[in-house]
């Protein structure tokens, strides 16, 4: 080898070398991924799926661990959104809820009585609205990935058996950190109040608050019935998505492969989960709620009629929000429904 080819060919090496710790630098030996809920939840569990699957396809390259309560924002749910953003966390699978005071088009899903039933949520967020929403996490700074399900809100009191509206009266309701819920409960003449999960539960215990709206498997994992909640009333009024998301500087550290099989994780464990979070209330003779009235829970059932006092005493928030969602956004989630395979 000639001496000026010898040293292109030593230049060249360096340059390589370089480049190969430069890349293996930006991996980091952890990723923090935030949850609101632990593994005992379907929602905890979808986070540990993912984290799993990665770890596996990746051989180990992106390793993740799971931050349940929130703790890296202190228990405040209602943050997670701009942590992520910020990089304080690294990746989440996240409720709706949560990130829509950042996000104000993800209170489409917290609208009252938008979803009728669970193939319309999959109409939502397996159609083109998904792909709307997805843009829009885009561009407010998240990398999307999936979708999750935390599930249908059914509204639980220590005090009665609700059938209507009126039944609420005065009864103190904790809420979680969007307006919209403060609104909804006060159209039905409750006494609502906003805590986060963590504050919840002490508050559920202590009598401070009567009752509290949340998906059935949350009901179940937390135990809710000995902290006074005896009474379900499956009303159906509101579900929240999850979203599995990673935060975009970490995003663009990887390689596009290893992007792709984050991706393909983050839909893979999404599926799981959401079928997980379904389980014992999908088949006919929903087995999760035979399991709660065995703890002494009585549940009600609304007749359509029923039912429909609800739809009606929460329309005017369900006005009232749609332009702060987007008049067009839930138009095309109406027509959306109104089209869903049933
Ligand atoms: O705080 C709640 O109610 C919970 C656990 O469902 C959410 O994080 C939205």
């Amino acid at each position: 080898m000639k001496l000026r080819s010898f040293f292109k060919f030593a230049l060249a090496a360096t340059a390589l070398a370089y480049a190969a710790v430069g890349s293996a630098q930006t991996y980091k030996p952890e990723y923090k991924m935030s949850l609101v809920v632990g593994t005992a939840f379907p929602w905890g569990k979808g986070g540990e799926i993912w984290a799993d699957k990665v770890r596996e396809r990746t051989q180990g390259r992106i390793n993740i661990k799971l931050y349940p309560g929130v703790s890296l924002v202190q228990g405040d749910q209602t943050r997670e959104f701009t942590a992520i953003r910020q990089g304080v966390i690294d990746m989440a699978v996240g409720s709706t809820i949560n990130w829509s005071p950042q996000v104000k088009e993800l209170n489409l899903f917290s609208l009252p009585f938008l979803m009728p039933d669970y193939a319309a949520i999959d109409a939502l967020t397996q159609g083109e609205v998904g792909k709307q929403i997805f843009s829009i996490i885009d561009k407010a700074g998240v990398q999307p990935l999936a979708w999750g399900e935390n599930g249908y809100r059914e509204i639980t009191n220590s005090k009665l058996a609700l059938r209507k509206p009126e039944d609420l009266k005065g009864l103190k309701i904790r809420v979680v950190g969007s307006p919209l819920f403060l609104e909804t409960f006060t159209a039905l003449g409750a006494n609502p109040t906003q805590m986060s999960w963590a504050d919840a539960q002490p508050a559920l215990a202590s009598g401070a608050v009567d009752g509290q709206e949340n998906p059935m498997s949350i009901f179940t994992a937390a135990k809710l019935q000995n902290v006074g909640q005896k009474n379900v009333t499956m009303w159906g009024y509101v579900a929240d998505p999850l979203i599995f998301v990673v935060n975009k500087e970490v995003w663009a550290s990887w390689t596009p492969a290893d992007q792709a099989i984050v991706r393909q994780a983050a839909i893979d464990a999404g599926k799981e989960e959401i079928m997980i979070a379904r389980k014992g209330l999908v088949e006919a003779d929903k087995p999760l709620l035979k399991d709660i009235a065995a703890l002494g829970v009585t549940i009600t059932q609304l007749s359509a009629q029923e039912r429909d006092a609800f739809v009606k005493a929460t329309r005017p928030v369900y006005e009232k929000w749609k332009p702060t969602v987007g008049a067009d956004l839930v138009k095309a989630a109406e027509t959306a429904i109104a089209a869903r395979k049933k």
